[in-house]
């Protein structure tokens, strides 16, 4: 990467730092396929625990997490709820069609809860079984919600959809990819979030910090149905000890970084939202992402050719800050710690540099 670069396109750009480099040079493994990487084993055995769950599974991605809990919840044919934004829908390549024959059924968010489904509109849109209708299969909720800007779940919402499910004897999963920063921002702790579930997946790979990796976790029988999938997926990893390894380290230090991460996300979006054609609640974001609308009015009132956030994500390159492009028009910051303060800081000069060019032509 070109020095001086501020990458802000995702807490995934994340690089082991020496300690877990080191944790790996030193790992005990084994062949974990074989269920002999000690270290792996570790790994799943604290990572349960803080999910307060039965068994975890390690596995290379958090899409892989996803896509294997979805087949082992619901039966090809039948329909899977969740937000309309959600990364199982917008951002797994289609998996849930082409690897389990599974429809997902997209509702908005809850009024004034973005990323969030109201538990009425969830009860409306259950299918029960009928010879005309596939029937639901699932529901899929994410915590915290990524695309939404890292909105949050709470409890209270929570169990009111996971009550819904109970009476309609349907099972939920949980993408908590984020789910320590929701615990961190909500001043709870991870388990506290993921009780309930009959599954949740979260990634040690994004601001937790490891350089790759995540957990599914739920009960013992479902954790050994779910490393049977893994491997049919192609994801039995043998001497996979090296990157569990830095997995330990993300999951017993990582969760101390993320406040700085959230209160760096609330600096930039009180310094965007005074820029002149940006728009965005700063109070909204409550974690590590931060979206925002980029209007004509950035442009001095005309929409450039290649559309307004590409033209918003050219310009800020050129100063040197790195985003990407939510749609058309929105724009996503995600800050992680690879980015302290004072470069978080720099970012916004170079945004307030890429205003004040603009605003001055
Ligand atoms: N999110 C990535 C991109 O895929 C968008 C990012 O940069 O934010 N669930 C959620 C909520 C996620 O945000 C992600 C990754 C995943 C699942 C998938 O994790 P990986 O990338 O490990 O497959």
């Amino acid at each position: 990467m070109q020095p001086g670069l501020i990458d802000l396109r995702s807490d995934t750009v994340t690089r082991p730092d020496a300690e877990m480099r080191r944790a790996m040079a030193e790992a005990e493994v084994g062949d974990d396929v074989w269920g002999e990487d000690p270290t792996a084993i570790r790994l799943e055995e604290e990572a349960a625990a803080a999910l307060g769950h039965e068994a975890a599974l390690f596995l290379p991605s958090g899409t892989m997490g996803n896509q294997i809990a979805l087949p082992l919840h619901a039966r090809p044919g039948t329909e899977v709820i969740c937000e309309a934004r959600s990364h199982i829908f917008l951002y797994e390549m289609g998996a849930p069609a082409a690897l389990s024959g599974l429809i997902l059924r997209t509702l908005p968010s809850a009024p004034g809860a973005e990323g969030q489904l109201d538990p009425g509109a969830v009860e409306a849109a259950i299918l029960p079984p009928s010879p005309f209708k596939a029937a639901t299969g699932l529901i899929v909720l994410e915590n915290t919600h990524n695309m939404a800007g890292g909105t949050l779940w709470e409890r209270p919402r929570t169990d009111a959809v996971l009550e819904v499910a109970r009476r309609h004897r349907l099972p939920v999963h949980l993408d908590g990819a984020r789910l320590f920063n929701a615990a961190v921002a909500l001043g709870t702790t991870p388990a506290a979030l993921a009780a309930g579930f009959d599954s949740v997946m979260f990634a040690l790979s994004k601001g937790l910090g490891a350089p790759v990796g995540s957990l599914l976790c739920g009960s013992r029988a479902f954790v050994d149905e779910a490393r049977r999938v893994r491997k049919m997926f192609g994801g039995g990893m043998r001497q996979v000890g090296i990157l569990a390894a830095a997995g330990l380290i993300a999951l017993r230090k990582g969760p101390s970084w993320l406040a700085d991460d959230h209160a760096n996300a609330a600096l930039l979006a009180g310094a965007l939202a005074e820029l002149p054609g940006i728009e965005l609640d700063p109070a909204a974001v409550r974690t590590n992402i931060v979206i925002f609308r980029v209007t004509p009015a950035f442009f001095g009132g005309d929409t450039p050719a290649e559309g307004l956030s590409n033209a918003f994500l050219a310009r800020l390159k050129e100063e040197g800050v790195l985003a990407t492009p939510v749609t058309h028009e929105l724009v996503r910051l995600v800050t992680h710690r690879d980015v302290p303060r004072p470069r978080v800081e720099e970012a916004i000069e170079r945004l307030r540099r890429c205003a004040g060019a603009l605003a001055s032509r």
